[in-house]
């Protein structure tokens, strides 16, 4: 079985870590789509903070993760589904329903975020330190 997830991963944390773990603990292979540099700055105006090559690197080398890929579009999902043939499509629950529509493709399952914990939060407490 194969299960497939995505994500920028920028500033990895422990929310990051647990929702790889639990997609993996669903039983086979895990395949990961790590945003890239440019679909992160369409999305959010800014550029991460680790590039690409960087949180790819990171992600691949986590013993829960199998495959790692660039993502390079929001609406290329279809696409990566039937290319790496997953059986799951895993988000956080910030995502609830926004993937319903490719549950024709594969399950869809959105698994509750860890809380108080984000990136976007630990570049506001490194700002103030
Ligand atoms: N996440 C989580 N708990 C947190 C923070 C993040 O479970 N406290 C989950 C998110 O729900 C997501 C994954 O970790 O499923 C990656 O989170 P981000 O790096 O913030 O990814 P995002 O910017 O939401 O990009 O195509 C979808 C996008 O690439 C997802």
């Amino acid at each position: 079985m194969n299960i497939i997830t995505f994500g920028t991963f920028d500033m990895f944390h422990i929310g990051h870590l647990n929702i790889l773990e639990r997609a993996k603990e669903l039983g086979g292979k895990l395949v990961v789509g790590v945003s890239s540099d440019a679909l992160n700055f369409s999305k959010k105006q800014r550029n991460p903070i680790c590039d690409e090559i960087d949180r790819m690197r990171i992600v691949a080398a986590l013993s829960c993760v199998d495959q790692v890929f660039l993502e390079e579009s929001l609406e290329l999902k279809a696409e990566y589904i039937q290319k790496y043939q997953a059986d799951y499509l895993v988000m956080g629950d910030d995502w609830e329903g926004r993937f319903d529509h490719l549950s024709h493709l594969c399950k869809v399952v959105y698994l509750p975020r860890t809380p108080a914990i984000s990136t976007t939060m630990l570049i506001e407490i490194v700002k103030e330190i």
